[in-house]
């Protein structure tokens, strides 16, 4: 009995689109080339991180490769993603983001 009602309610879960959305990591890759003080700025800007903490972000990213700049549903982290190659690509940066699946 509780097996269908669990069944019932997942079905209206689904319906109703009650469902958690997945969640995406937005990561930025090291490169030799994009500056610093651009990459903070990213940080601020498109990730909303305090001055202290993105400049933590940004040397984390510059002595281990990659870092974590935020968690957001799909189309949030594409739109993130996007704003970084479309900034980089206008200050002629080779800075690049991904996202994985949490
Ligand atoms: N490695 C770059 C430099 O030394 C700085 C940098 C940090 C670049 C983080 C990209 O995602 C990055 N100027």
């Amino acid at each position: 009995m509780a097996r269908v009602s669990e069944e019932i309610q997942s079905e209206f879960d689904t319906e109703l689109e009650l469902d958690e959305p997945k969640l995406y990591r937005v990561i930025l890759l090291n490169d030799d080339y994009t500056s610093m003080d651009f990459v903070v700025m990213i940080l601020m800007e498109i990730f909303h991180q305090d001055v202290q903490k993105a400049n933590a972000t940004m040397f984390k990213i510059h002595e281990e490769g990659s870092g974590l700049c935020g968690v957001y549903t799909y189309e949030i982290a594409e739109t993130k993603m996007a704003q970084v190659h479309a900034l980089a690509k206008e200050h002629q940066f080779p800075l690049r983001a991904t996202m994985e699946e949490e």
